[in-house]
């Protein structure tokens, strides 16, 4: 099936290869799902990088964080407690591990196209107990001046969404863990409306229930309160076992718009498009039924873990209709496409309610 992206020549624009790993002795396995902002004129990407030590033949070994520092995990091939079925996640005697270790990098262009590390800017890594399994997937949304950086935190006590924010990418406050596990794909929204914070999240519920987005609004950003459930999965569809919120929501003259991703049982990860009432977000008017990009290039089909295109980051060019999304492509690369906003309504089916 054709999808409506038009996906960057230069693709993928970022592999593994191409950066340093953090600490000596790791190696970065995968670079993926940039959060995307613009600061001093420049195209930025909090981009997650994933690492491990290399793999010796019997062994699986992975990198935690721990008070003294980073503390490496090995294991057994063959442990008859060792489930290694998911590149992502193993689970070793009953407790779950991820197979690498994620922290935040920031990297800027003045093309959009060719990105660099640099100078003088931290990395952002996990830290304490909620984060000892690293942070993943950063949202960025620009408020009033503030960047407020969602991300997945990940721990042995589950995965949750925790926040900082700066003003200039060198000092950041942290505000801890905003929504407990398991919650993941936050995005804030950049405007308050009518004098609330918004946000869209994504709570896993086990048994009823399953993988929603969600809405809460917040009187500071930190506490957030007055949560709806606002899109489901779809039987049968493209996103039929979980979805998620991408970057934050695009106001447009007839709503919020949120690009979001969409897996089915066979882990392949789409994205797909939801309008939300500009006045009460909480009300969704609109939602693609198709996908409006769907795994199909060498780079998206086969990686780390493939068949996925995912995004948490975009920029919305200044003619007001393309957006530039940045994507994880099979969980190993950054890609970039483009959208226009007008195609994208063109999919969209309008609820009559
Ligand atoms: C899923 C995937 C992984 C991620 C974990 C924890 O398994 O999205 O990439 O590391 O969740 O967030």
């Amino acid at each position: 099936m054709k999808d409506i992206a038009k996906r960057f020549e230069q693709n993928p624009l970022l592999s593994p290869k191409d950066l340093p790993a953090s600490t000596d002795g790791l190696q970065i396995t995968c670079l993926l799902n940039p959060g995307v902002f613009q600061y001093e004129g420049k195209t930025w990407l909090l981009v997650r990088v994933a690492e491990r030590p290399e793999q010796k033949e019997g062994v699986i070994s992975f990198p935690i964080l721990t008070e003294t520092g980073t503390e490496i995990i090995e294991i057994p091939t063959n442990a008859p407690e060792l489930d290694a079925s998911d590149a992502r996640i193993i689970n070793y005697k009953g407790v779950d591990y991820l197979t690498t270790l994620s922290h935040l990098r920031l990297l800027c262009s003045e093309d959009g196209i060719n990105f660099y590390e640099p100078e003088g800017y931290p990395i952002l890594v996990g830290e304490g107990v909620l984060e000892a399994f690293g942070i993943e997937d950063c949202r960025v949304a620009l408020i009033e001046g503030k960047y407020y950086l969602t991300f997945t935190s990940v721990s042995d006590n589950g995965v949750g969404v925790g926040l900082r924010t700066t003003t200039d990418w060198k000092n950041f406050e942290k505000h801890g863990m905003i929504l407990p596990a398991h919650n993941k794909d936050c995005a804030i929204f950049e405007e308050k409306i009518n004098g609330m914070f918004y946000a869209l999240h994504r709570p896993s519920s086990v048994e009823i229930g399953g993988n929603y987005i969600w809405i809460a609004s917040s009187p500071d950003g930190v506490h957030w309160g007055n949560h709806k459930c606002i899109i489901k999965t779809r039987k049968g569809l493209w996103d039929s076992k979980r979805v998620g919120a991408g970057a934050t929501p695009i106001k447009t003259e007839k709503g919020w718009l949120s690009i979001y991703h969409g897996a089915n049982e066979n882990h392949q990860y789409c994205l797909g498009a939801f309008l939300m009432d500009l006045e009460d977000p909480s009300k969704v008017i609109a939602q693609t039924e198709l996908p409006i990009m769907v795994p199909t290039e060498e780079y998206e089909l086969s990686g780390f873990f493939g068949n996925v295109v995912f995004t948490n980051g975009h920029i919305v060019e200044p003619d007001g209709d393309t957006v530039t999304i940045y994507y994880g492509a099979s969980d190993e690369f950054v890609c970039g496409a483009k959208f226009s906003i007008k195609e994208i309504y063109s999919l969209l089916k309008f609820s009559h309610v």
